[in-house]
């Protein structure tokens, strides 16, 4: 109910919309009416309420992380049909799995603040208040454990998209780092639940900086922002786009077992393809040139004796010839 009228509230723009017509529309009573408003009011919604005249949103609408805000205007089958949104929590992706059983997929969680916010093999991510984006989406494919890697390309290629078709040019640093002019802006965390040949669940945790005007001391010189990039750019917004972009691929991926499109996508926004990059494998730095992604979302690269190797997510990482990138 509450998302109806903040969906009746948007649409209205900045004219008012008398509790009347809320009440009449929805068949509830103005009380009831007035009742859903405060609680709106408390989430954090900058609704005016005048006497005679009904309610509006004063300033354009609030670029908080709230379900009744990102479902407004979703184009989505079922990814973000389900949003659970937290002012602070420990991490999105702990949380998820603690409910993935039991929530449908699709389901996404979305938090304000994360005060154990975490990367890959136990990092730290940094995710302060109100600064970025910081999401997981339960996702319940019927495929083989094994197979459930692609999830991290599927992620990587659609945030890219999703950014891109928003004007921000960001790129892909193999596997699954979001890069905006040579610095880390958004990271994916991949979490799997499985039995031997059966997918339990699979979490897929996004975080992107988009706010922050500065970092802490160890990752200021690799991160970066929106903001600092000089973007201004609604959260409500960047979710939609990726929500959408990610359903899409998805279902290629599951329902028509299409790689070759999502790895086009990949391929396109890659900042390695091409370029001469280090791999590092336990301290041991090589440099080698990139020649192609196959259809697993595997490195193709070229040694400097001419040999041709194939590296697999998670055995190395990898570094720009003068840098990040
Ligand atoms: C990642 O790990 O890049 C995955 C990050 C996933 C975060 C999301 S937020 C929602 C969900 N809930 C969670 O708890 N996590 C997910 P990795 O590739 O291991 O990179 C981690 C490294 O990135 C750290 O060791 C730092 O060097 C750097 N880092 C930490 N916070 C950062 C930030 N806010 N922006 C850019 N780099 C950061």
């Amino acid at each position: 109910m509450r998302s109806k009228i903040i969906g009746m509230i948007l649409d209205n723009e900045k004219d008012f919309m008398s509790g009347e017509e809320i009440s009449k529309k929805l068949g509830i009573s103005r009380s009831a009416v007035w009742k859903h408003i405060k609680a709106l009011k408390e989430e954090g919604y900058d609704i005016e309420s005048v006497n005679k005249k009904g309610y509006r949103l004063k300033e354009k609408p609030m670029d908080l992380l709230s379900s009744q805000n990102i479902n407004h205007e979703l184009k989505t089958k079922f990814i973000g049909k389900n949003i659970i949104h937290f002012e602070t929590i420990d991490s999105t992706n702990t949380y998820s799995k603690s409910i993935a059983m039991k929530e449908p997929e699709g389901t996404v969680v979305i938090s304000e603040e994360q005060t154990k916010g975490r990367g890959r093999l136990g990092r730290i991510w940094d995710s302060k208040a109100h600064e970025g984006i910081w999401m997981s989406i339960i996702l319940k494919p019927d495929i083989l454990p094994y197979k459930s890697t692609f999830l991290t390309i599927i992620a990587g290629a659609s945030i890219a998209k999703a950014l891109n078709d928003l004007g921000i040019k960001v790129g892909i640093k193999w596997p699954n780092d979001i890069i905006l002019n040579g610095k880390k802006l958004c990271g994916i965390l991949t979490e799997l639940s499985a039995e031997i040949e059966r997918i339990n669940y699979i979490v897929l945790g996004i975080g992107m900086n988009v706010k922050n005007k500065d970092f802490p001391s160890d990752i200021e010189n690799i991160a970066t922002s929106l903001y600092k990039e000089g973007y201004e750019i609604s959260r409500v917004d960047i979710v939609r786009y990726i929500l959408c972009e990610l359903e899409k691929n998805y279902i290629r991926y599951i329902v028509d077992g299409d790689k070759k499109s999502i790895i086009d996508i990949y391929k396109k926004y890659s900042v390695v393809l091409n370029k001469n990059i280090y791999i590092i494998k336990n301290e041991e730095k090589e440099l080698v040139n990139c020649i192609d992604i196959n259809l697993d979302g595997n490195l193709i690269v070229k040694r400097s004796d001419g040999s041709i190797d194939e590296i697999i997510s998670g055995e190395v990482s990898v570094r720009g010839e003068n840098g990040y990138v």
